[in-house]
This record gives C-alpha cells, structure tokens and sequence, in this order.
C-alpha cells in the first residue's frame, strides 16, 4: 500500500468499508477518489477507486431499470437476518440445496452451468429468514468476474461440495484460489462458533506511516457443506478427510440436498454462527408485536434497533425498557445497552 494517504483519505476508505448498500458504498468511493493524494504511487489504488465506481454505477443503474430489460443484476439486495451465498463447483448441488431450503424453482441440471445469474430466496428459521443466493460455479478455469459484485453485500458463505466426486478436494482448492485472486478471502471464524479472527497486528512503512490493508479485499466466514451425503456411506468422515487433508478451519455441515437429510441442520448453525439476537418492539400499554421481529447480532444495541424501526426513532432515543431472561420485567436501559436473544422492548423519545 502507498505511503502519504490523509486522514480524510482514510476517513473515507473506513466508511467505504463499514457501507452496505451500493448507493453508501458509492458515494464514499467518490469521496476516496475525490480525497487521494494524486501521485505514482497511489495509481494502483486510484485505478481501482475508479473500477469499483464503474462496477457499482452500472449495478444501480442495472437494479432501477430492471423489468425493462437492462442489464442483469449481479448484486443481489439483503433481506432477511444475514445474505449466505452459495458456491461450488459444477454440479456440487448448489441449486438443488437452494431449491430444497427455499422452496425456490432454482435451475437444477445434470449438465454444469445450468446457473446463469445469483438466485435469491429465503430460508426460514422459527421465525425469521436467511437470505440464501445461489451462485453459479466456480471451477479452476472458469469463475465469472461479477461474482465478486455479487459478494459484497454478503454476510457469510456455503461452500457446496459433492461429497461423492473424488475430485472434491481439488475442487475446493481451485473455488479459494479463484477467489483469493479476486481479493476475497474465506475463513472459518464465525462469531458464534469460535473467537473473533484476530486481528493482524499494525504494520508501518519506511516513513513511520502505518501500513493499511487493500480496501477492496473482503473477507467472509464461510462453512463447508458436504452434499449428496445419500451417495456415500460415511459422510462425517468423509467430511473429516476433506478438511483435514487441505487444512481447513471451516465449520461442517452434511447434507442430502436430494432426500432432504441433514438440511435442517443449516438454518440452525447460520442462526448461532451468526449470533443472530431477534427483538420485539411493543407500545406502551399494550402487548408485544411477535409477529415480526428485528434481526441485530450479539452486541447491537437498543439504539440499533432505534435506527431499524425508523431514523428518526433513533435520533430521539431517550431509553428502552426491556422483557427478557437477562433483564427484570421492564428493566429501563439506556441507548448503549446490548440486547438478548427474544427481548421484548419499548422505545421512549425524548
Ligand atoms: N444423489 C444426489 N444428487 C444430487 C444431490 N444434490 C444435487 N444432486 C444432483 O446433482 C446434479 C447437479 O445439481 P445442481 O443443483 O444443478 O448443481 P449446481 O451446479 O451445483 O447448481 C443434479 O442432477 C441434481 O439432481 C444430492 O444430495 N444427492
Ligand atoms: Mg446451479
């Protein structure tokens, strides 16, 4: 990374990294680009900059005129408790997995490449959803390059494999190179499951310049599902080999994306993976609404459920007042306060 970028630089490239949805990212790439110190070394950088405000303008441009036969969305938009991208190789059982937790009609076919463009659809868990993409496949010498469009709105990965194909390993060597060359790196550290990834220690340059990461390389927790398990006699051994053999830290899952055995097992491990905290909001003298909850994860706050109900809430949040197992009936909390799973609470305005 070049030396000599500002802090009001840097400021942008952080909000870049925290945005979301592609109109945010958008503006804070502008702002990058507006703010980088223009010089040989920060060409790359700027080249990049430039890349990603052509790839977003076109994706929100493709998202407004869809329905008049514009360009294909790649960039699919969140829904639901967390966005999980299926990948895998050619015929792993990608589609067929989406079709069997979602319901959804994704193209299935004997033959690879039968999907086309990212396929959303919702998997359902008690009473909230995951938002499920399938993807097409990626294999050693074919990836489509929008599929890292795809991923950026993305909250964690299903790496499909065909436990029956003795290939496998290989496959699933071949889908993180195509990634990682893309600047997208899968790991096995999900919240829920294993302690925070950590965090590499600060590295500085030459001028005493701290050296910072390439802004545009992300990085997704993924897990392992071993598909087909109705083929082989032995699938969590199967499984075991597979990640002991290429070293691989990622949590397990095996399935029969077919008979349907084993796929209940995946919304559950997303919901704890994810430390997904569901809230109810009620009004003042009268009962919870259970119909909907909001969707935080572990550690968001009453103010963050302000922000989802309305930003205006937010913004006059004075203090909740809470019905759940870690706080008395009607506990009043301040804004900062970190919700529990199935939490009842009531917002009170300044
Ligand atoms: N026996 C068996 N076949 C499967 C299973 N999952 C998928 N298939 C078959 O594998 C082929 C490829 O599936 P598809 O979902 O299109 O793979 P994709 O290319 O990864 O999307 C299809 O013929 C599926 O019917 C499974 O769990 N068991
Ligand atoms: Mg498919």
């Amino acid at each position: 990374m070049p030396a000599n970028l500002t802090p009001v630089y840097r400021k942008a490239e952080e909000a870049y990294r925290n945005a979301r949805e592609p109109g945010e990212k958008l503006e804070h790439l502008k702002e990058m680009l507006r703010t980088i110190p223009k010089h040989k070394g920060t060409d790359h950088l700027q080249g990049d900059i430039k890349r990603w405000i052509k790839e977003i303008t076109e994706e929100i441009g493709a998202a407004k005129q869809s329905g008049k036969k514009k360009g294909p969305v790649h960039s699919i938009r969140r829904e639901g408790a967390a966005q999980i991208a299926l990948l895998g190789a050619p015929n792993a059982g990608k589609s067929q997995l989406h079709s069997q937790l979602t319901g959804s009609k994704a193209d299935i076919g004997p033959y690879p490449f039968t999907t086309k463009l990212p396929q959303p659809g919702m998997l359902p868990f008690e009473d909230i959803y995951f938002q499920l993409v399938d993807m097409p496949p990626i294999s050693s010498d074919y990836i489509e390059g929008w599929i890292v469009n795809s991923l950026q709105p993305a909250d964690g990965v299903l790496v499909v494999v065909d436990l029956a194909d003795p290939a496998c390993a290989e496959h699933i060597q071949a889908i993180l190179q195509q990634l990682t060359e893309r600047k997208i790196d899968l790991h096995g550290y999900w919240p829920g499951l294993r302690s925070p990834k950590p965090l590499p220690e600060p590295a500085f340059d030459e001028d005493g310049e701290e050296i910072i990461g390439d802004p545009f390389r992300i990085s997704l927790p993924a897990i392992l599902v071993g598909n087909k398990s109705d083929l082989v006699n032995d699938p969590a051994a199967e499984l075991q080999v597979l990640t002991e053999l290429l070293e691989l830290d990622f949590p397990t899952a095996h399935v029969s994306a077919l008979t349907g055995a084993g796929c209940e097992t995946v919304s559950a491990l997303l919901f704890k993976a994810l430390q997904i905290v569901r809230v109810y909001t009620k009004q003042p003298g009268k009962p919870a609404d259970t119909s909907r909850p909001f969707t935080l994860r572990r550690g968001q706050t009453v103010f963050d459920v302000a922000t989802q109900v309305h930003k205006d809430i937010a913004t006059g949040l004075r203090y909740g007042k809470i019905w759940g197992t870690e706080a008395y009936a009607g506990q009043q909390v301040g804004p900062e306060h970190a919700l529990a799973d199935k939490d009842i609470i009531e917002l009170h305005m300044k």
